[in-house]
């Protein structure tokens, strides 16, 4: 899989790189770039947003910026990209990540997330440039990078050899394996701490029971919502 971060702060990813299953992820062959926004600015002092038209608060990012970024990046015009690739625009306003959205997007060959900053995006960008705008949750951060990791960090998990065990990712919270319950508790050595025991049911070596006990525990979460 080829990801794309069109982003202000491309060294943020340098970090977000070297973690163990993003490392492992792109060892394994998959790919992820932090393309620099500002640098195929056409405006001079590499300025990339603007004030917004009928007033208010804060910058919003320029569509010619965007334009021209993208074309640089990619040799196409915007437009015609997202026909080519999945473009997504970073924004509270947009479709709630899942773990289902999860899944469609690491079935891509190829994704672009567009970054916002400021008050964000000129609308136009997503509109003609974008397939998809997409949001981590229903609160504001500063801008779509931390998002943008959020969502890698979610997908690349998701391809093979990301994870240290080949079935750590398919029987997990919200999976399909789960019925979109959230993952049952876990417990490890040692079996009593404090007075506190490990429920018996998982040192019986009973594989039929423990499977039945660990779906029964999911359904209860689940239902209260207390993952
Ligand atoms: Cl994708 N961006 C920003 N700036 N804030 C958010 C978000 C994205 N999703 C939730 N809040």
């Amino acid at each position: 899989m080829q990801i794309d971060v069109v982003t202000l702060f491309p060294q943020w990813f340098d970090w977000f790189r070297g973690q163990r299953h993003v490392a492992n992820a792109l060892e394994a062959g998959h790919d992820l770039r932090a393309l620099d926004l500002r640098e195929h600015t056409p405006l001079t002092g590499g300025q990339v947003d603007d004030t917004p038209f009928g007033g208010g608060a804060g910058m919003v990012l320029r569509v010619d910026v965007m334009d021209h970024a993208l074309r640089a990046f990619y040799d196409t015009d915007p437009v015609e990209l997202r026909k080519e690739r999945r473009v997504i625009a970073l924004t509270p306003g947009g479709r709630m990540l899942d773990d289902g959205l999860v899944d469609e997007l690491a079935a891509e060959p190829a994704v672009t997330l567009l970054c916002g900053r400021y008050e964000g995006f000129d609308e136009r960008i997503v509109q003609h440039f974008c397939s998809d705008a997409v949001s981590i949750g229903r609160y504001v951060i500063a801008g779509g990078e931390l998002a943008a990791m959020v969502v890698c960090d979610a997908v690349l998990r998701k391809l093979p050899g990301a994870l240290g065990h080949v079935d750590s990712a398919a029987e997990e919270s919200f999976s399909v394996a789960l019925g979109g319950d959230p993952e049952y508790p876990h417990y490890t050595r040692p079996a009593e701490y404090r007075g506190w025991s490990v429920p018996e049911v998982l040192l019986s070596g009973h594989h039929e029971e423990i499977r039945r006990w660990r779906r029964a525990r999911s359904r209860e979460r689940g239902a209260s919502g207390t993952a």
